[in-house]
């Protein structure tokens, strides 16, 4: 059968900036991988995020083209493994030309997240709390250790059963994080399911939460640890992206170091557009059933792209607005 393949790029819009470490984000900007097989097609997506991904637009789309023009001349595949985006793109669109369009609820069963500075939180959290939802995930780093304390003391005043899942992104030193354990009181220690990323330093992080017994969740930091799972009692979840992790290898391979230790694993997202959360939802359905993924970044975009996701009254961006970059 005749294959086919096309390269687009998509821009979208936020409906709100996102500021991230690296600088803020006013627009959104991927690429789109098509897969023709005679009938069939099959979409992938690659949107390197500035400061998570190690590969650039352009990596990315040298990566793509590369691995594109293999499988349309059938021969072995390429592998880059350093454009995590482009090997997932590639292995959603292959996936998909197998077994139809990876099409998940992003929104179904998730926690919501709570992003941005104290008024922005605090503004979500007024709307969410007339129906508390069972677990919630918050950024902190923005305002001092006591101070995010103190904030995750009014929210259980609030919400008394809530569970917390927090994300430092690697904000603090080993000083702040201290003071954070210290301004903990009882309640909330109890309320929290784990702590991502605390310290700057992955050596601290592991340290800190074994002195605090407190538990340890790691995200950015994996591509760190090489091939093997530190040793560290505190540790206990696995946040997984597989946009930046690429290979399905090494992504199964965390899948498993984490069940045999009893890790908590959940896939999450780099903000990528809404066709991906969607692929990312339908994933986390296969790989990890009983935990949501985290997708809870789909309120900054205001269209869904190629195709609506499940329940959605976003309008289209269709496939044939995209600018063709490549085909063949
Ligand atoms: O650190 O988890 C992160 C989004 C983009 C880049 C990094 C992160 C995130 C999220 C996604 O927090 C939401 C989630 O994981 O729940
Ligand atoms: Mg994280």
């Amino acid at each position: 059968m005749t294959r086919r393949a096309a390269l687009y790029r998509y821009r979208l819009p936020l409906s709100r900036p996102l500021r991230l470490a690296f600088g803020t984000l006013v627009e959104r900007e991927g690429l789109i991988l098509e897969l023709r097989e005679g009938e069939r097609q099959g979409l992938g997506e690659a949107a390197p995020l500035t400061g998570f991904s190690p590969e650039s637009l352009a990596e990315a789309e040298q990566a793509l083209r590369q691995a594109a023009h293999a499988w349309v001349s059938q021969e072995p595949a390429t592998s880059s493994p350093d454009a995590p985006a482009a090997t997932f793109a590639f292995d959603c669109a292959l996936r998909e030309l197998e077994r139809g369009p990876l099409l998940g609820d992003p929104t179904a069963g998730g926690y919501p997240l709570l992003a941005g500075d104290r008024d922005q939180q605090q503004a979500k959290w007024q709307r969410l709390k007339r129906q508390p939802p069972t677990s919630i995930k918050l950024k902190l780093g923005n305002v001092s250790p006591s101070q995010e304390a103190a904030w995750l003391r009014h929210l259980l005043d609030d919400a008394p059963v809530l569970r917390l899942r927090l994300d430092l992104n690697r904000r603090w030193t080993m000083a702040e994080a201290d003071q954070f354990a210290a301004a903990l009181s009882h309640e909330v220690r109890s309320a929290i399911d784990y702590i991502e990323e605390p310290c700057q330093q992955l050596s601290d992080s592991l340290a800190w939460a074994e002195r605090h017994q407190l538990p340890l969740g790691l995200d950015e930091s994996l591509v760190e640890c090489g091939e093997q799972l530190p040793d560290c009692d505190a540790l206990q979840a696995l946040i997984l992206k597989p946009t930046l992790i690429g290979s399905r290898y090494r992504l199964q391979s965390w899948l498993g170091q984490a069940s045999e230790r009893g890790l908590r694993t959940l896939l999450s997202s780099c903000f990528e557009s809404p066709l991906a959360l969607g692929q990312l939802a339908a994933l986390a359905a296969e790989l990890t059933p009983e935990e949501p993924p985290g997708l809870d970044t789909l309120s900054y975009f205001s269209k869904d792209l190629i195709r609506p996701l499940p329940n959605s009254t976003r309008p289209l961006l269709p496939l044939e607005a995209l600018s063709c970059l490549w085909h063949r």
